[in-house]
């Protein structure tokens, strides 16, 4: 018997076409465009949390937790784990699958952990297209777990309409993770570990430099819970600071205008990637900035030169040519 196409059975909520699906996601496989189209119309309705902070803060315990109690409210999970690319994490990676594990014999719960492919901004183009997929095939939340507090990381997290960061006492003290621009990605900061020293302090100075920062603002003012993840304690506090934050999102279109920021940069993303495999590669474009290097001129000069030329071929009309052709949604071929 022939199979359904990939497109419907996702649709269909089955385990097999959601993993291919991502595994699409994350090699940037071509058959991947046709496959979103084809499912568009259900993406949109699962809630995003973005999961970061420094290694080791408890990230992973945290997000088992907060899938615990997502189920207990009858809430289907779907967690993505994006693999650490420092070298230092190989050892958590492992760590990371053996705590998850008890969820995994949940149905209403699918884990997933996606390789880092770490350049040209694919790694965040991935993980909103695994995002788009695990949306489509009906999950009511997704989180997705990245470790490191550094642009990438911000950019995988962007995924999300809420970020939550954890942090723990020791690991670097509070102003170190101001320092970090924590602050700016953070919609809900939690202190874990907080059975251990410290954590009081680190939970007062940190909202202390929140409220600063926000005060007299019409801006989300982070708020700064603590929790012991790895004594499950806490935690509904973490999930009630989220649902704060996404009630301020629902108000005066925020959510809507956030989505919209996040597709557009989703564009942009697949664009470029597009630039460096067809246009970079195979129009030549690398051999002529070849050739005008080895004409002494500068890499700055070259790349200026081929953006003069590029933007002057673009005919006048071309917005108008681009929003006229739309084509219909067409099933992939698994
Ligand atoms: N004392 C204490 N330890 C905790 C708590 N939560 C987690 N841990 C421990 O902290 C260590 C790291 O936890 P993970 O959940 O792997 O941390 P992570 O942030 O996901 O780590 P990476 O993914 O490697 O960055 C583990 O040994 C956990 O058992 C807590 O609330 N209190
Ligand atoms: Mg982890």
């Amino acid at each position: 018997m022939e199979r359904a196409p990939l497109a419907e059975r996702l649709l269909q909520g089955q385990r097999g076409a959601l993993a291919r699906a991502i595994t699409w996601a994350e090699n940037g496989d071509a058959r991947f465009a046709r496959l979103l189209e084809a499912v568009y119309h259900k993406v949109g309705s699962s809630l995003r949390i973005g999961v970061t902070g420094p290694p080791g803060a408890g990230k992973s315990t945290l997000v088992n937790q907060l899938a615990r109690h997502l189920r207990q409210a009858e809430k289907t999970v779907g967690i993505l784990a994006v693999d650490p690319s420092s070298p230092y994490t190989g050892g958590a990676l492992l760590g990371d699958r053996i705590r998850m594990e008890d969820r995994t014999l949940d149905p209403g719960v699918f884990i997933r952990s996606m390789a880092s492919r770490g350049s040209h901004g694919g790694l965040a183009r991935a993980t909103v297209d695994a995002f788009d997929v695990m949306d489509a095939h009906g999950f009511d939340e997704l989180i997705v777990e990245t470790v490191g507090v550094g642009q990438a990381e911000y950019d995988v997290v962007g995924a999300a309409d809420t970020v939550l960061v954890v942090l723990c006492p020791g690991a670097g003290d509070g102003v170190q993770a101001m320092k970090s621009g924590l602050l700016e990605v953070a919609d809900v900061i939690c202190i874990n570990k907080a059975d251990r020293p410290g954590a009081d302090r680190m939970l007062a100075d940190l909202s202390e430099a929140v409220h600063i920062r926000t005060a007299g603002k019409n801006v989300w003012e982070t708020p700064v819970v603590s929790a012991s993840a790895g004594q499950d304690k806490g935690v509904d506090g973490v999930l009630e600071a989220i649902g704060r934050h996404r009630a301020w999102m629902a108000e005066e279109g925020r959510l809507q205008a956030s989505r919209e920021k996040q597709r557009l940069e989703q564009v942009h993303r697949v664009l470029r990637e597009g630039f460096d495999n067809e246009v970079w590669e195979r129009s030549g474009l690398a051999d002529s900035a070849r050739a005008m290097i080895a004409a002494s001129r500068t890499p700055h000069g070259a790349a200026e030169r081929i953006l003069e030329v590029l933007v002057a071929s673009l005919p006048t009309s071309w917005p108008q040519s681009l929003e006229a052709r739309t084509p219909e949604p067409q099933e992939p071929t698994p």
